[in-house]
């Protein structure tokens, strides 16, 4: 992987993001090209997302829904030693998912007005599964639990259709789909996909908000939509830094930036350290354990992109504030005191702790959510959850006379703002003259 040497600089004025290894995607180039497909998508519907399917899967489908015979069937081929594995998966993210539903809480602002913070479910919500390099039940999975635990009524998902298997996607996401009962399925993938929940077809209804990862079509196609659908990120290609000491074993850094560069030839491989010892270990250990992994070629190009390399810094203060300039999408801590250092990490889709939390633990079945913000989006957002599919509205109640007390500020503050027909909606309801409001 390529060297970045911070050590001697001066970062103690922040870390300039630019110097940090990242992959670039242009999601604004990519708008021009899904802008007519949604529209076609829009007005022609399923005429359109079946031409699409013949274009660019392959495949000549006569409808997109999946029939429900066929996630029944998914379900009763699926090898014992998935299924279990998935069952599995689906009850430890149900164990944390759970613990984040929201309750409502109300505040007495002042006697007589409240306000309630009440937590509403998105009615409609379509889960994007992506198709490419790799099969995603476990994305199934951690789309669903979270909206499924929030109470979301309807939902859909959707994933490419698979020349393989009939025009179907992959059997093992409609074995998933089926665990999870999920009965409304779409075997639509790209751009298409994101239009057909956004504008509803014949066969789908639209949704009120789209989440999952995807592909580049997917991120713009999310981007042209959104506002009209809710969305959850634009999700770009996965990443894993990894802050290590020369307490962390080399073969155990090794492995895991390979399992996320697996994903992909743009997915990002980061190590940030203070040991050239272990850079140059990790070094090593790349080139042994790729030589002997089944998906080299793509693993190489993405460990060879400049989205990816090894950043050496004076000490683990000054990793920190590298990790925390890049903000991955996924960042393992191997260090020595590996919890006191996490629970410094300010910006991160997750952290990983020690030698026994790898990456991987966290893509399937460590009950954390594995749909989580890439490109340096940690800074400000978070992955999926159940709030991502909640809305809290505020209920206000107020009594005729805690709004005669307030009136006159509300009547200051629209005249200050030239609104005075806001003061005079108040004003209205005392055309008796205001009561004595003299407050402090
Ligand atoms: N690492 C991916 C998720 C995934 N890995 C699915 C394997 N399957 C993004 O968090
Ligand atoms: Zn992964």
């Amino acid at each position: 992987m390529d060297r970045i040497d911070l050590r001697g600089t001066d970062t103690s004025g922040g870390i300039d993001r630019d110097l940090l290894p990242r992959a670039e995607l242009d999601v604004e180039a990519a708008l021009e090209k899904v802008r007519p497909i949604c529209e076609d998508v829009h007005h022609r519907g399923t005429e359109a997302l079946l031409e699409y399917a013949r274009r660019f899967d392959g495949v000549e489908l006569e409808r997109v829904r999946v029939p429900v015979e066929a996630l029944r069937k998914a379900l009763a081929e699926l090898a014992p030693d998935v299924r279990a594995a998935l069952e599995e998966s689906i009850r430890r993210a149900r164990i944390v998912h759970r613990e984040q539903r929201r309750t409502d809480t109300t505040v007495a602002v002042v006697p007589g007005g409240t306000v309630t913070e009440r937590w509403v479910p998105v009615e409609r919500v379509g889960l994007y599964v992506p198709g490419g390099n790799a099969v995603y039940p476990s994305s199934v999975v951690m789309n669903v639990v979270p909206a499924q635990e929030a109470g979301v009524g309807s939902l859909a998902v959707t994933s490419p259709p698979q020349a393989a298997f009939g025009g179907l996607p992959h059997p093992t996401i409609l074995a998933a789909c089926a665990l999870l009962d999920v009965d409304e399925v779409y075997a639509a993938g790209g751009a298409q996909a994101i239009a057909m929940f956004a504008y509803g077809t014949d066969e789908c209804r639209p949704v009120n908000l789209v989440t999952g990862p995807g592909n580049i079509w997917v991120a713009a196609a999310k981007r042209l939509l959104k506002g009209r659908i809710g969305i959850d990120a634009e999700a770009g290609p996965t990443e894993i830094a990894v802050l290590a000491d020369d307490t962390a074993d080399p073969a155990h850094v090794a492995a895991d930036l390979i399992s996320q560069a697996e994903h992909d030839v743009l997915a990002a491989a980061v190590l940030v350290t203070p040991s050239a010892a272990l850079a140059d270990a990790v070094d090593a250990e790349l080139t042994r354990q790729v030589a002997a992994t089944k998906h080299q070629e793509r693993i190489t190009e993405a460990l060879a992109g400049r989205q990816s390399g090894t950043v050496l810094v004076d000490d683990l203060e000054q990793g920190l504030a590298v990790v925390d300039a890049y903000a991955a999408e996924h960042l393992e801590i191997q260090t020595a005191d590996a919890a006191e250092v996490a629970a410094r990490v300010r910006n991160a889709g997750a952290v990983f702790v020690g030698p026994w939390a790898p990456v991987s633990l966290g893509d399937y079945c460590a009950g954390s959510n594995h749909v989580l913000p890439t490109g340096g989006c940690a800074c400000h957002s978070s992955g999926l959850s159940v709030q991502s599919f909640l809305r809290g509205i505020h209920v206000v109640d107020y009594s005729r006379d805690a709004l005669a007390d307030v009136t006159h500020h509300v009547v200051t503050l629209a005249e200050a703002e030239d609104l005075p027909a806001h003061g005079a909606a108040l004003k209205a309801r005392f055309d008796g003259g205001l009561p004595d409001t003299t407050d402090s």
